[in-house]
């Protein structure tokens, strides 16, 4: 697993967190925090540079030490500075401060003159009445901390598909290597492509006396068996992903994986169609008076409500039971649909791999063609281009255009959108672009109205092509800007610009729900990697399970126009 900005910044702060209660030198305690201040506000991530092995010092407020302790970090996955301090306390602590309304220097008093080590005790004392008497505290924040502490304990964890996809990769061939099985599949949110997990649900068909469960609670990741039965078991992953394995058999596969699958708001509108006609629909069959009609497959139980088959991404209860019983039902894009990626960077700026090896390994992948789109100057701390480096550029898509064959390389740049909604380079830089992509990366705080009119002024530069990761969000990690997305959906519409669906797993931005927003609107949708390095490019496939999961068909998507067909609708927006 890559190691981000956003893991390093963590530990700085979980560092600084613990030489707090421990009541450190103020100095050090700061210089954590404004190192880890600095790398989440980085534009793009600490180990491309500490792969090229370059000088981590030159980065504001980073030291010697500092710059030691990131690579330590990029290497290990931890610093022994941390590991040393969590040692010398109760690993509960960290539940505690990781509550939003108590800093380290509340915990401190919590813990060292209340001896209060862990969420219960926690939300004992609050209820006993014992915080509010303490310096610093009061009856309003004991009640706080109370719901906060309540709320926290029962919050799930979930997980991005991108963690989980290759934990289901390696248990399903490690379960279908079992004599006796047949079927391995991964069910529940994971296979209608959510952007993100709660827990994994496999289901599995296997003869009768399979050692499927023995095995499944053998498995190398297991940190602890939660249950384990005839028919179903649970596992906790060592990364705390719990797994639950059902076994059914084989004349109940189909209903069995309908029924997995999910979500539970679809299933509860199937199985009120049943009832209408008078059948029993569960995880077992479609049943009439007893008598099993329909389930071994998946198809036979749509069928038994007079439905075509649903494609799992659909499956939330927003309207596809209606679209499908009509006869409306989108043909869903694929993989193969897109004919090239129009965000990705290279080492011309923060991305890993050359312009020629990433337009090497797009062609490789199937693509017609590719845009450059670096950073622009704003972004200093990825090395953006100005406007005299960007022409250079240019010219090297020229000299590789001529080169390379059954690729095209598109002339592009991710434009920084200036507070006021001006774009950070000149237009006549610009017009020589095919393509110009606004973006955000700085000010993220701004009020709705400010933010979103910041946007919409950006969108009538008539460069304009698309915008990038429309919300900012990085999902478990940074909420999403305050904006009006329906204003700038009906924006893109008026202006024939175009909006991304970012596939970066970690943004999966834009939604599905503004996906299906966009698709009614008209507006266009680019689903792009935003890759820095060859590899990611293949990020591509989390985004069209979020375009699936949005409804989106090919002619809903820009990149799936062949070469020719976007030059034109790029030449609209320029
Ligand atoms: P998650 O795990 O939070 O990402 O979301 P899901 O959709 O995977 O939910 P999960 O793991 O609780 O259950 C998997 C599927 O099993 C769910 O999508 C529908 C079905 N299911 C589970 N429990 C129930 C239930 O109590 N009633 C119904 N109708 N279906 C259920
Ligand atoms: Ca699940
Ligand atoms: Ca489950």
């Amino acid at each position: 697993m890559p190691i981000y900005n956003t893991d390093i910044a963590a530990v700085f702060d979980e560092i600084a967190d613990y030489l707090e209660i421990e009541g450190e030198n103020p100095f050090r305690i700061r210089a954590y925090r404004n190192a880890s201040r600095n790398i989440r506000g980085l534009g793009y991530e600490l180990r491309y540079l500490v792969d090229q092995k370059e000088d981590l010092t030159q980065l504001p407020g980073i030291g010697k030490e500092l710059a030691a302790k990131i690579v330590e970090i990029l290497e290990t996955g931890n610093a022994r500075t941390l590991k040393k301090l969590q040692d010398r306390h109760p690993k509960t602590l960290r539940d505690i401060l990781k509550l939003p309304n108590l800093g380290p220097k509340r915990v401190r008093v919590l813990y060292q003159d209340l001896k209060i080590k862990n969420l219960e005790q926690l939300i004992k004392a609050a209820k006993n009445g014992r915080i509010r008497a303490m310096p610093g505290f009061g009856a309003r924040t004991e009640q706080q901390i109370m719901q906060v502490a309540e709320a926290h304990a029962t919050k799930e964890k979930r997980f991005k598909i991108a963690d989980v996809k290759p934990h289901v990769d390696s248990l399903t061939k490690y379960l279908e290597a079992v004599p006796g099985v047949n079927h391995v599949v991964a069910a529940g949110s994971y296979r209608r492509a959510k952007e993100t997990v709660g827990d994994l649900d496999i289901l599995v068909t296997a003869r009768k006396n399979s050692l499927v469960m023995d095995h499944f609670a053998d498995y190398d990741d297991v940190k602890e068996v939660l249950s384990k039965g005839t028919t179903r078991s649970s596992i906790a992953l060592h990364n705390g992903l719990q797994v639950d394995l059902r076994l059914v058999e084989q004349s109940s596969f189909g209903a069995a994986l309908q029924y997995f699958t999910g979500s539970q708001e679809h299933n509860i509108a199937i199985r009120r169609l049943g009832r209408q006609r008078g059948l029993k629909i569960n995880e077992y069959g479609v049943f009439k008076f007893e008598k099993r009609v329909a389930g071994k497959t998946e198809a036979s139980v749509y069928q038994a409500v007079d439905l075509p088959y649903l494609p799992p991404e659909l499956r939330e209860n927003r309207g596809e039971i209606e679209a499908a019983r009509d006869g409306r039902l989108p043909k869903l894009i694929e993989l193969s649909d897109l004919k090239g990626d129009l965000h990705i960077h290279t080492d011309y700026t923060d991305g890993r791999n050359s312009l020629r090896e990433m337009a090497l390994a797009a062609k490789q992948r199937g693509y017609k063609y590719i845009a450059a789109t670096e950073h622009s100057d704003r972004l200093k701390i990825a090395d953006g281009l100005d406007a005299p480096k960007l022409l250079k550029q240019t010219e090297e898509i020229d000299q590789l255009n001529e080169e390379l064959k059954g690729i095209r390389i598109l002339k592009g740049i991710e434009v920084e959108i200036l507070v006021d909604g001006r774009l950070d380079l000149a237009d006549n830089v610009l017009a020589k672009l095919d393509l110009v992509v606004g973006t955000i990366h700085h000010q993220f705080g701004l009020s709705l109205q400010k933010q979103t009119q910041r946007i919409l002024r950006a969108m009538d530069h008539p460069h304009f092509t698309f915008l990038a990761h429309p919300t900012g969000r990085l999902i478990n990690e940074r909420e999403p800007y305050d904006v009006d997305m329906g204003q700038i959906i009906r924006k893109a519409q008026q202006r024939g610009c175009f909006l991304e669906l970012n596939a970066n797993p970690r943004r999966l931005d834009l939604y599905d729900t503004y996906c299906q927003m966009a698709k009614e609107e008209g507006v266009l949708v680019a689903i792009n990697s935003d890759a820095h390095i060859v590899n990611a490019l293949d990020h591509i496939h989390f985004g069209v399970g979020q375009a699936r999961r949005g409804w989106l068909e090919k002619n809903d998507v820009l990149n799936t126009r062949p070469l020719q067909e976007l030059q034109k609708l790029l030449k609209q927006t320029m």
